[in-house]
């Protein structure tokens, strides 16, 4: 069931812009209404087509120019409008309105994106994710345009460039597409440790989520909050779903990108729309002005966090994704972020990264949207409506009434006039800076290992496996030796273990490097500025493990109820409902998509054949009760479909239910040869129930059997 969406002043702004064809005739975009839309204009019935026709003039021309540019970075991606709503004041610390009434309540639309692969590539790609999320506030837009992971491969603006040419296809073939597994990409990881860090949580599980709605969200800035007194904070931005943190094996991500490339759109889309809406806690970490200087890393460095256990993650208020676009390309595709989108109370750290995000956003925007106008698209615009003296360019569409456009004036009454600052103008923090113009690196970002071996301990032992797999996998693919010696030799100051077993893997030996560092300035003593090897002051982190997250829910988990002909109505409907009931989707699996008749005659429908789907798109499997339904999976037409469902699941970690009389598909599967406990593997027959199987599917998976499952 659909939840309301309540009052959303965006939406209702969005409303009033949009239109419907319901019920109406085909028109030119003169308004013309159109006779024929099925023959060109000829010179009779087989002669040329005429110049004269303006109609198909018109509709070829606007086809022919129907594609723009795909954002540079973050092209893949998927959209929501929803709602932020305070539950504790922020007052104390920020101006921000938004962020000091208790209740209050700000739309928002929110993107999610993967970074390299192309606007049609796959949604399961190892990759960083974007999560960006633009408030439409009664002071005006402000972006969080932030990433699932809290740290970035570098810590200047200007190598950014570098970074995205090396990630992005290779230029001479353009291969590979949406993968980090190249040459180039590790070429330029390997000679910039800077980057070891990221490249930790870049390997982890964090990489392949298993769904947009379980993914947290972190702001990797420091930026700063600014109270009514001009006092300071800085601040660093948390999103925490409320689902917990999931990913999927790497295995299955990779088939997942075959079986439905758009695996976490769908994901998104289909929750919103059955009522599931997505939510998560945002929190912020502050830190007084004053202390700014009391850490072991610099606040300024975006590759590194502030450990949750240093400062702990305060709740402020409940991000709610409740409705999904009209229409893809006109909000997902146009909407513009741009960290540098602000209301009063809030502002910029000198983080070297960020400063030069402020730069590119707006930039970006003006190739790919092709005008200075862009913020009059519908899903750009403010609530509050836009007074200022900027006229003209590409398709502007405000008007602007009366003969000023300029200031000052006498004509327009000095109008429109600044705003002060109580008035809620905006002021920039007045910070004291006095500096040198030098092009350098402060020594304090030079450690890049401390936080990277940080992350490393902190995984549990199935992460680090997958950690280690995931960078065999990579450097397997890169085929350049000398580059997998150099990223192992970076490894190696980050953990021994786990330096050693990659290289066993790819055939080289652990050099440990004195690495170049690319942040040296040329007048500096290199050996002084070498990253140093440190131990960190926090050695261990449980908010870095993805094994320390919500695992007491079902909600909106993926369900397959593989059934045939024959199957028991009465038991499995009572499945279908408990499972329900704990806000889980069942979907219906048959032989073919026909319908499933029941032993008592009810027709089950199902949503997949055994052929449309994979088990890689389900969470867990429930293998329906009855001896005739089991008996037609496993005749020879279906049997190694059926198989291959179950062992897939079974290897992918997941929860599997037998139903009464499927003792042999339990047998003729992998399942039927296990010789260990197993919480996630219920029977029936021996009389588990079902409350075993929602607790295991709220387990995730159970990745601590998966080396007994896969041997
Ligand atoms: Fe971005 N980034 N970025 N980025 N970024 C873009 O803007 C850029 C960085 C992030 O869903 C582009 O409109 C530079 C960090 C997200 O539309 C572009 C630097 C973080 C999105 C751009 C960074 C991000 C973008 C491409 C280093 C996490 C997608 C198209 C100085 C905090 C937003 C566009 C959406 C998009 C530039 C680094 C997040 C080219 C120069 C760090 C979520 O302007």
């Amino acid at each position: 069931m659909k939840k309301e969406q309540g009052n959303n002043p965006k939406l209702n702004q969005l409303e009033s812009l949009s239109t419907s064809n319901e019920n109406e005739m085909l028109t030119t975009n003169q308004g013309l209404k159109v006779n024929d839309n099925q023959n060109s204009l000829k010179d009779g019935e087989r002669g040329p087509t005429l110049l004269e026709d303006f109609i198909l003039r018109e509709k070829i021309t606007h086809f022919d120019h129907e594609r723009i540019p795909e954002r540079i970075v973050h092209a893949r991606g998927s959209g929501a409008h929803g709602i932020f709503k305070l539950t504790k004041s922020l007052s104390r610390y920020t101006k921000a309105k938004f962020l000091n009434e208790v209740g209050a309540e700000t739309p928002v639309f929110a993107r999610f994106s993967t970074v390299a692969g192309s606007r049609g590539s796959t949604d399961l790609a190892r990759d960083v994710r974007g999560f960006a999320i633009k408030f439409y506030t009664e002071e005006g837009n402000y972006d969080l345009v932030a990433n699932n992971m809290p740290v970035f491969f570098i810590q200047d603006a200007i190598k950014f460039p570098d970074l995205v040419h090396a990630v992005k296809p290779e230029p001479d073939n353009e291969m590979p597409q949406a993968a980090s597994a190249h040459n180039t990409f590790w070429d330029f990881i390997s000679l910039m440790p800077e980057s070891m860090h990221m490249i930790m949580w870049l390997m982890s599980d964090r990489a392949i989520p298993r769904s947009l709605r379980m993914m947290e969200g972190f702001g990797v800035h420091s930026f700063k909050f600014i109270n009514e007194e001009g006092k300071s904070h800085f601040v660093k931005f948390h999103f925490k779903p409320r689902l917990g943190v999931h990913s999927v094996a790497w295995d299955e991500a990779q088939k997942i990108s075959g079986a439905d490339p758009d695996f976490h759109r769908r994901d998104l889309w289909e929750a919103i729309e059955t009522g599931s809406f997505p939510e998560w806690d945002f929190g912020v970490q502050l830190v007084p002005e004053e202390d700014e200087h009391k850490f072991d890393f610099d606040l300024l460095d975006p590759t590194k966090i502030i450990p949750e256990e240093v400062i702990p993650v305060e709740i402020f208020g409940t991000l709610t994704l409740n409705k999904n676009p009209d229409n893809f390309f006109a909000e997902t595709e146009q909407v513009a972020f741009h960290p540098g989108h602000l209301v009063p109370g809030i502002d910029f750290s000198n983080d070297p990264l960020l400063q030069g995000r402020l730069f590119s956003y707006t930039d970006t925007q003006l190739s790919r949207l092709g005008s200075p106008n862009f913020h009059e698209i519908p899903i750009n615009r403010s609530v509050n409506t836009v007074h200022n003296n900027q006229r003209d360019g590409h398709m502007r569409q405000q008007i602007v009434k009366g003969k000023v456009s300029y200031e000052p004036n006498s004509i327009g009454n000095g109008c429109p006039f600044q705003a002060m600052m109580k008035d809620g103008g905006f002021t920039s923090h007045q910070e004291k800076i006095s500096g040198t113009k030098i092009r350098a690196r402060s020594q304090s970002f030079v450690d890049h290992y401390s936080q990277a071996k940080l992350f490393y301990n902190s995984q549990s032992a199935p992460e680090k496996r997958h950690l280690q797999n995931a960078l065999i996998f990579e450097l397997s693919k890169v085929t350049v030796p000398v580059i997998r010696e150099r990223l192992v030799g970076q490894l190696a100051f980050i953990d021994m273990d786990l330096a050693t077993t990659v290289a066993a893997k790819l055939g080289v030996k652990v050099t440990k490097l004195k690495e170049p560092n690319q942040s040296i300035p040329a007048d500096a003593d290199p050996t002084e500025l070498q990253s140093e090897e440190r131990e960190p002051q926090t050695k261990f982190s449980d908010a870095l493990s993805m094994e320390n997250t919500v695992k007491d829910t079902i909600k909106s988990r993926v369900i397959g109820f593989i059934m045939a002909d024959g199957v028991d109505a009465d038991m499995t409907t009572k499945l279908k409902v408990k499972l329900e009931k704990e806000g889980a989707q069942v979907q219906i699996i048959g032989p073919s998509v026909a319908s499933v008749k029941a032993a008592d005659g009810t027709l089950f429908i199902p949503r997949h054949s055994l052929t449309s789907t994979k088990s890689v798109c389900f969470d867990a499997l429930l293998l329906c009760p009855g001896e005739k339904s089991e008996k037609e999976l496993l005749n020879p037409e279906n049997k190694h479909l059926v198989l291959n469902f179950i062992n897939e699941a079974y290897k992918h970690c997941k929860a599997i239910y037998f139903g009464l009389d499927t003792d042999n598909l339990y047998a003729s599967s992998n399942v039927g040869n296990k010789k260990h406990e197993d919480p996630a593997i219920i029977k029936e027959s021996d009389g588990q129930s079902e409350d075993a199987f929602i607790n295991a599917i709220a387990k995730h998976r159970v990745w601590n059997l998966e080396v007994e499952r896969n041997s």
